[in-house]
């Protein structure tokens, strides 16, 4: 603790001048980067440790998120807002940059977005609602911006036929020796060969339109106020990209409509619940119907089942290659993950019929 204390310390005295740092606490939400809120003269700021495992090319990174960031908040001011707690507000380094770097790692600092939380499930009726409603406003402010000028912070991000043959990679390496604790869940993915490309070939080919995205719109992505109950603010930007509003919708049915956590171990209690579809179809579509296309909203359902079935390949392919991707916080987590995802898509695909009647209200 003395050490962290430390190394926080000498960071926040990059950001902030005469810092003394008089708490800190690790949040631990994300499965990415090293989270800590920390009150630094009275004040409280978020400090992230950018995983440059991940994000091999942290100019680009942070390149993307201090112009999409100020693009949203000139459109906030214009709206009226408070661009504070709307967007994600970066805090520069004394000496003018977005990040620090020292020997423990490379940082960045946000203004720490007051009286709203970030939920791992929605606790109250109508709150994964008012996620979707943040994530479909986000996406429709940054309709404008120039998506040519954004870095790709991933390759082939939500690219799922590449995704799928990451995974063959890796079980044909088998690094970690644990292919055959998991012959059931390998079986699953292999037999998706053919679905893969169902997204990305249309995308290539241009029947769904590329747009903005955010690419991770998992539902603790999101601030809700905790006075109004609204979407406040939209997190996480290290993924925004073009893409596919299927990726934005799918991703978040994933993780929100789902009625257990990411890693429950009785996969009775894993399914989609049909009144939290509902309420992400509702919320969305009354921020996306003036543009969504015909053939966006005919593959809604197959963007949540795609998300799924990638979020699941990709914590398989983890699993596989030994844990070196998403942070574990026990042996076999990942493999955990696998299987509520397996789940989910067996899910989704049996009620498929029930799930696209609850799109077709809502268009
Ligand atoms: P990761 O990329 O690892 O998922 P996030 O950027 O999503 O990291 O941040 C992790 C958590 O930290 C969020 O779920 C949220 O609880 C909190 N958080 C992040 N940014 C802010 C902010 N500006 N203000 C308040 N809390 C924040
Ligand atoms: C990661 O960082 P976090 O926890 O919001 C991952 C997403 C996965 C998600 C699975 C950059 O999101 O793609 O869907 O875990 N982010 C990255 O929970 O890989
Ligand atoms: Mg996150």
């Amino acid at each position: 603790m003395e050490v962290k204390k430390q190394i926080l310390e000498k960071v926040c005295a990059a950001f902030i001048k005469d810092a003394v740092l008089e708490e800190f606490e690790n949040i631990p939400n994300g499965h990415i980067n090293v989270t800590d809120r920390v009150k630094v003269n009275g004040r409280n700021y978020i400090l992230q440790r950018i995983n440059t495992n991940i994000f091999r090319d942290p100019v680009g990174l942070i390149g993307n998120i201090s112009s999409v960031t100020e693009f949203l908040r000139e459109k906030i001011i214009a709206a009226g807002g408070d661009p504070d707690r709307e967007t994600l507000s970066l805090v520069k380094t004394l000496d003018g940059k977005y990040t620090y770097e020292d020997e423990s790692g490379l940082y960045r600092m946000y203004l720490f977005i007051t009286d709203a939380t970030c939920y791992n499930k929605a606790e109250k009726a109508g709150m994964f609602g008012e996620s979707a409603k943040a994530f479909g406003r986000f996406q429709n402010l940054l309709a404008e911006f120039d998506a040519k000028t954004l870095s790709e912070t991933i390759k082939d991000f939500h690219n799922t036929p590449v995704r799928f043959a990451n995974f063959e990679k890796a079980l044909a390496e088998n690094k970690a020796g644990r292919k055959d604790e998991c012959a059931k869940e390998i079986e699953f993915y292999l037999s998706k060969k053919d679905y893969c490309p169902t997204i990305t070939s249309r995308l290539a080919d241009g029947r769904l339109p590329t747009r903005v995205t955010h690419n991770d719109t998992k539902l603790n992505n999101v601030m809700i106020d905790d006075a109004t109950g609204s979407g406040i603010c939209v997190i996480d930007l290290d993924t925004v990209m073009p893409g596919s509003m299927l990726y934005d919708f799918g991703d978040s049915i994933r993780f929100g409509a789902s009625s257990a956590a990411e890693d429950e171990k009785d996969l009775d209690k894993v399914y989609c619940v049909p009144a939290l579809y509902e309420e992400y179809v509702s919320g969305f579509l009354s921020e996306m119907k003036s543009s969504i296309t015909d053939e966006e909203v005919k593959l809604l359902h197959d963007g949540a089942i795609m998300m799924t079935l990638e979020c699941g390949m990709r914590f398989l392919t983890d699993y596989l290659e030994g844990d070196t991707y998403f942070r574990t916080h026990y042996a076999g987590q990942n493999l955990d993950r696998t299987r509520t995802q397996m789940k989910l898509v067996q899910d989704m695909e049996a009620r498929r019929d029930e799930f696209e009647a609850i799109i077709k209200k809502y268009i």
